[in-house]
């Protein structure tokens, strides 16, 4: 199979795993209308064609919390990374380290932050969600600082688990679903052999070396729900700036008061997301809630933003609303699931080319260059 997008990385993704798992990954929240949006809002952005304005060699290099990268990109945190590939994170963290931009580590990985941080050539970024038992995410915190990481991505929002319908068809969760799981990895021995064998998925890493627990993928939403805590409140920021002294940033604001308060609670960057549509579905898409965010904390707080971005062109188009970088989720699993550590540093150079396409036909120079002219207003 030819693989020139990141689209013919998500058909070799689901040709290559069990339904159950790509159908996790691939999927939203109730009826996915918030996943589909993502997308058509970004694809729906006309960028401004302009030529002639001796644009040269592009740059694509920015900072981000301090940090050198050389595109405005990071990997997003995204659970069970090592379900998609054999130690996935790890893979996943080479590739990003190899081409010059960070990798974020989720707290439910299956590698745990010790197994990765080795991998790393530059300090990896840590996502940490709110668990109910506050032992582990102070653990969780001194675990990642000991290891050099110093930007934290504090996920706001997943109070409580959205309901993923599409994983009670596909087997990951609901009726059956171990059995089904098990008659999938038959039906798929590459996976079954190098991943689900050898790869020992079941482990949360993080989470085992504090709470003892593996997952039990049939009630992966109940397990959410028993361990996330759904009273978090703005004060518990403080609580984590008690122990966290690098950068914090928010991911999961889609409201301009939000961003706002964020900012007045110390954090120094927000991820403008709605968790790739995997949350509440119905709410704003990334394309649609970033303009206003952007015009409301106007340069305080670094602004990242995710969900539905499947080329450079889609970055170019949240860094033109308003983003200083963007996250890449499912479009960086996809190409791991499909062809590991290489797939993923692929997808990164196919996005840094598209983006040096996009910025040269609308007249940047520079990541810094790319502003609202760069699109058409309608
Ligand atoms: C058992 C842990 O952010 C998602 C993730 C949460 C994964 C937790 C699974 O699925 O959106």
């Amino acid at each position: 199979m030819i693989i020139s997008s990141t689209h013919d990385y998500r058909l070799a993704a689901k040709r290559r795993l069990p339904p159950f798992l790509f159908h996790y990954i691939d999927g939203g929240a109730y009826d996915e209308h918030t996943l589909a949006r993502n997308v058509a809002d970004l694809r729906d952005l006309a960028l401004r064609q302009r030529v002639l304005k001796e644009v040269g060699e592009v740059d694509l290099s920015a900072r981000l919390f301090g940090e050198a990268v050389s595109l405005p990109v990071a990997l997003a945190p995204v659970g069970l990374t090592g379900m998609f590939a054999r130690r996935g994170e790890v893979q996943a963290a080479r590739a990003a380290a190899s081409r010059g931009v960070p990798f974020t580590l989720s707290s439910v990985s299956v590698c745990p932050i010790e197994e990765v941080q080795p991998a790393m050539t530059r300090p990896m970024w840590f996502q940490l969600y709110v668990l109910r038992d506050r032992g582990f995410m102070k653990n969780a915190l001194e675990r990642a600082w000991a290891a050099g990481v110093r930007t934290l991505v504090f996920t706001v929002d997943m109070p409580v688990p959205g309901a993923r319908y599409r994983d009670r068809h596909s087997g990951m969760s609901g009726p059956f679903a171990a059995w089904r799981r098990m008659l999938q990895a038959v039906t798929h021995p590459r996976w079954a052999w190098d991943v689900g064998l050898r790869g020992r998925p079941h482990d949360l890493g993080n989470v085992s070396a504090y709470l003892g627990h593996r997952i039990h993928l049939e009630d992966y939403i109940g397990w959410l729900g028993e361990n996330f805590d759904p009273s978090i409140g703005w004060r518990d920021l403080e609580w984590i700036r008690e122990y966290w002294q690098g950068a914090m940033v928010l991911k999961g604001i889609l409201d301009p008061e939000d961003a706002r308060e964020a900012g007045r609670f110390g954090a120094d960057g927000i991820v403008v997301s709605n968790h790739g549509g995997r949350q509440l579905d119905g709410v704003l898409s990334s394309a649609r809630a970033l303009p206003a965010i952007a015009d409301a904390v106007q340069g305080d707080l670094t602004i990242l933003a995710d969900s539905g971005v499947r080329s450079g062109l889609d970055v170019v188009r949240l860094l033109a609303l308003g983003a200083d970088g963007v996250l890449l989720g499912r479009a960086f699993v996809y190409a791991l699931a499909a062809a590991g550590e290489q797939g993923v540093a692929h997808v990164l150079d196919l996005i840094a080319s598209e983006m040096r396409v996009a910025m040269t036909l609308t007249g940047a120079q520079a990541v810094g260059e790319v502003s609202r002219e760069s699109l058409v207003r309608v």
